[in-house]
């Protein structure tokens, strides 16, 4: 069994790119929640719909997140009664359709679990998507503003101010209490792979290695995980990785990803651009494997997953 550690864009292309190569019923991922939020009274879980819809091929190539084809009535309707004061995170009409439905049984009684293998089943994805937790955490985020100083939902930063404004802290509340999704822990102590995907290293993973024993299970699993860096020659392919982790005392580049991986990983995949630094990876205390590692279709996608895969081999 494959186990990936998921965030949204990076982490569903990932996904797309190892079941083109493995059989998808042993891949399970497991998938952050932090980014979760409720809006207009709906239960929305982006990381969990982004890597649903990219599996299902209906992902919206250009935003990255949201359904193929959408269209925006319901948006529309809702920022005209509104006089634009809400609206400001978009939710397709189709995309509703899930956002209803995931609500509408959580209301019942469902886990978040639960639902997510309902939706998964709905759009045939082969694969297992496990929530990180049924429980609620939610990621948080202190940023400086004119004011000063104000701790706001992860969805205010991310879409609300196009995270475009300085953090100062990233706080998961609810952390303390929340326990590892139901199988969690079991999927992550059989794995014969485990693949941490490139995403946001603070936002995305770090949530899910911070929930309920999940960063002890697979630190325990160390020599049979992979991690891949979100980070290239310095950057970010998209959203604020790289200012996230300057802001917060950690080195914007994959020599800071191999210091966060390290406990966790016993490889890291770093990009060809940065193969001048492997030297530092390797010193930080995990070995680096050197591969193209934008993914910028299914090809170099499924190019990636087979690195990935093959380096469990060289490093069990
Ligand atoms: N991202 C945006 O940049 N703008 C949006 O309006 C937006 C709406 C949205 C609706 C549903 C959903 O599942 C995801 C959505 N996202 C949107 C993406 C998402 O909020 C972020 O990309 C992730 O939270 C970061 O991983």
């Amino acid at each position: 069994m494959i186990v990936a550690l998921a965030g949204g864009v990076g982490a569903a292309r990932m996904l797309r790119g190892i079941v083109a190569i493995a059989n998808p019923s042993e891949v399970t991922a497991v998938v952050n929640t932090g980014d979760d939020t409720v809006m207009h009274g709906l239960h929305i879980s982006p990381d969990l719909d982004t890597v649903t819809y990219t599996l299902a091929g209906k992902i919206n190539p250009e935003t990255g997140w949201g359904l193929v084809d959408e269209t925006w009535s319901a948006m529309a309707e809702l920022r005209a009664y509104s006089q634009g004061r809400m609206g400001w995170f978009n939710l397709g009409d189709r995309d509703l359709g899930t956002h209803l439905y995931r609500t509408s049984r959580l209301t019942e009684g469902a886990t978040l679990t639960e639902v997510t293998a309902e939706i998964a089943a709905r759009w045939g994805l082969g694969v297992r998507l496990l929530p990180m937790s049924d429980d609620r955490v939610e990621t948080r985020v202190v940023v400086m503003e004119a004011g000063g100083a104000q701790e706001i939902g992860f969805q205010d930063y991310f879409v609300g101010r196009h995270h475009d404004v300085a953090v100062t802290e990233v706080r998961l509340a609810g952390i303390e209490s929340a326990s590892a999704g139901p199988d969690v822990l079991d999927c992550i102590d059989q794995a014969d792979r485990i693949v941490i995907c490139p995403s946001n290293p603070i936002v995305s993973i770090g949530p899910v290695l911070a929930t309920g024993g999940i960063g002890a299970a697979v630190a325990n699993r160390r020599d049979f995980t992979v991690a891949v860096s979100p980070i290239i020659a310095g950057k970010a392919l998209k959203g604020p990785a790289d200012r996230m982790l300057a802001a917060l005392g950690h080195e914007a580049s994959v020599v800071g990803v191999a210091r966060m991986w390290a406990p966790f990983a016993s490889a890291l995949v770093i990009d060809e651009l940065d193969a001048g630094r492997a030297g530092e990876v390797e010193a930080a205390g995990i070995r680096p494997i050197v591969a193209p590692t934008v993914m910028s279709g299914p090809d170099e996608a499924a190019a990636l997953a087979r690195v990935v895969l093959r380096a469990r081999h060289e490093t069990a």
